[in-house]
């Protein structure tokens, strides 16, 4: 690194002190804290995306969001050149560089990772950031704090997209790369051609009159609301109410994930909108649950992204059923896709069980997209979703390409059969669904078009299997690394002695499953349950949550057991290993450091 390029990054790293005492982590979704704390983080990020822009010659995105967060915090994320998430090979360079304290010790880190990742600085070829951000208010100084960090790579610049969904920029950075034209229009243009392209090949006479064109979307106050407004009007078929675009506060009541944590009807809707089907998107539009209001309450019949999943999963491997033709015409021409579908442990288990029914490939990853992409990515074709609605469908370049020659092929031999239309169903799905991350918009333009060719109402597809009830709570822990889990997620393996508790108390219950995981994105542990009723997964849940505060304080108290989780039988040295979780696992309700913690045990 010449004296230039040191000099810039010192002055300009001093503009941006990091604020004390505030430790910083790359979670599952980028960075996310309360927005006054971040500037100095989003100007480091703005390094490390001219930096990762340099290395890889290509475009890469940088996006200031909180997606579901409250208001008053907000975020940062990366885009790697594919569209993809920030490569987790980087990840703990974004951790050490977002909490250097000193511009000077940032500057060794820069140069130590340049050297170790051989970035050349001097004379690289011209690095691009495009630069995005959701409509939260701390959004404008923030973008200009991660405009000084791209420019204090010298050769590098920023590309400011505006207010954008995170999956739009995710796409643009994948269009750019790629060599497509990737402005707004762009992406409003693919998906509304390929969306009237899938409509275009509904079967005639199918039982279209009993799907109403009527749909009332919660935008969550926040900027899918406003991109939706627009798409709308250009969307011809579909008449669709954008409630909670911007006029209320971003996420307060309404969104995607109030609407599935809360299982309740969002602000703006209410009884009038009974049994019509609804939608909710989450603050950046990443995330997509459907809904309809009950008749006489607050209640609601939620359609998550495991329903999303399996309608996407049915349609797929009836159109690969036809495409591949009768039994006796397979042979030559048939490419046998592998069709994956990629889950969590958050997954409702009765849409696990439908899908096996289905005779799909099912594999669990652990939480957060990228885990559930790369896995995807393993397919011909892979389909992810998260329960809370985030997910998409990946294309294999292999499948795609046998899929286009094979189109031609029908389309000059039998133009107009089942087996034609059934390949351009797919090339038109391949091109609505965005093949970088997961987009509330077009996969709920994917959702009304298969519904249309199914002739189904939102009720009929509620009914494709019943959920398990199921319950969800966190309990906030000092450190929420103190635990350790395996098969994604879904064992405890350190502290010691929990994952046992938890078998025993969910062999209690019928149809009984339960985990507890750290949260990638919060200070917080999660507990979710799963039973044959809803009291039952409920008192699943809260007895593990205080089985964990119990087995924690009674670890503590040394043989002092309080309640049903006393586990006399816990050896010493396993209680010994124990109590050094303890200052992490603050596990009591309203403490906020491992001081107060001891001071209240
Ligand atoms: P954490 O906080 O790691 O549980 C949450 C969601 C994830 C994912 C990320 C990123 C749940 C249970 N977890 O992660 O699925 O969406 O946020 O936004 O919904
Ligand atoms: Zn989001």
């Amino acid at each position: 690194m010449n004296e230039q390029q040191r000099s810039i990054l010192v002055q300009s790293a001093s503009r941006f002190p990091p604020p004390p005492g505030v430790k910083f982590s790359y979670g599952t979704a980028g960075f996310r804290a309360d927005a006054s704390l971040l500037e100095s983080t989003v100007f480091r990020v703005g390094i490390l995306a001219a930096l990762r822009s340099i290395q890889t010659g290509s475009v890469v995105g940088l996006m200031i969001t909180a997606s579901h967060n409250k208001v008053s915090d907000n975020g940062v994320k990366v885009a790697d050149p594919s569209g993809g998430m920030l490569t987790q090979s980087w990840e703990p360079f974004a951790d050490a560089l977002a909490n250097a304290a000193d511009p000077h010790s940032l500057l060794q880190l820069v140069d130590d990772f340049v050297k170790k990742e051989n970035i050349t600085l001097e004379g690289a070829p011209a690095a691009e950031v495009l630069l995005g951000r959701d409509t939260r208010p701390s959004g404008m100084s923030l973008l200009e704090a991660a405009k000084q960090g791209i420019n204090a790579i010298m050769g590098a610049s920023a590309r400011v997209m505006g207010v954008v969904t995170t999956p739009q920029l995710h796409w643009m950075v994948r269009a750019k790369n790629k060599g497509v034209e990737a402005s707004e229009n762009n992406y409003f243009d693919q998906l509304l051609t390929s969306f009237r392209y899938l409509l275009d090949y509904i079967p005639q006479g199918n039982s279209r009159n009993n799907v109403t064109d009527k749909l009332i979307v919660d935008g969550a106050d926040g900027v899918g609301g406003e991109k939706l407004e627009k798409l709308k009007t250009r969307l011809g078929y579909l008449t669709i109410d954008v409630r909670n675009y911007g006029d209320g506060v971003l996420n307060e009541g309404v969104g995607a994930d109030y609407v599935q944590k809360e299982k309740v009807v969002p602000r703006s809707f209410g009884t009038a909108d009974a049994g019509i089907r609804c939608a909710s998107l989450d603050g950046d539009a990443d995330r997509l649950v459907y809904f309809s209001v009950l008749s006489n309450s607050n209640k609601i019949n939620l359609v998550d992204g495991d329903k999303i999943l399996s309608l996407f999963a049915l349609f797929l491997k009836e159109q690969l059923g036809i495409l591949n033709g009768p039994e006796d015409t397979k042979a030559n021409k048939s490419y046998q896709a592998s069709l994956g579908v990629v889950q969590t442990a958050y997954a409702n288990g009765a849409s696990t069980d439908y899908l096996k029914q289905l005779g799909l490939e099912i594999v669990l990853t652990p939480t957060g997209v990228k885990y559930l992409h790369e896995k995807a990515a393993e397919y011909d074709i892979g389909i992810y979703f998260e329960a809370n609605g985030h997910g998409t469908i990946l294309f294999s370049d292999t499948f795609l390409s046998w899929l286009e020659t094979r189109n031609n092929e029908l389309a000059s031999t039998s133009e107009g059969s089942d087996q034609h239309k059934a390949a351009l169903r797919l090339l038109a799905v391949s091109k609505l669904i965005n093949q970088a991350v997961g987009d509330a918009l077009s996969g709920l333009l994917l959702v009304e078009a298969i519904l249309q060719y199914m002739g189904w109402s939102i009720h009929k597809w509620n009914e494709l299997y019943q959920d398990l009830p199921s319950r969800q709570l966190k309990v906030k822990v000092v450190d929420r690394t103190a635990i350790i889990t395996a098969n994604a997620e879904t064992t405890v393996v350190r502290p010691v002695g929990i994952q046992e508790a938890i078998d025993t108390e969910t062999a209690k219950y019928p149809q009984g499953r339960c985990f507890i995981r750290p949260s990638g994105t919060e200070d917080v542990v999660r507990v979710y349950a799963e039973a044959s009723n809803q009291e039952a997964a409920d008192n699943l849940a809260h007895s593990v949550e205080w089985g964990c505060r119990g087995l924690v304080s009674s670890v503590v108290m040394l043989g002092n057991f309080q309640n049903s989780w006393e586990r006399p039988d816990v050896p010493y040295e396993i209680a010994e290993e124990q109590k050094t979780f303890v200052d992490r696992l603050v596990l009591l309700p309203n403490v906020s450091s491992v001081e107060e913690n001891k001071m209240k045990i």
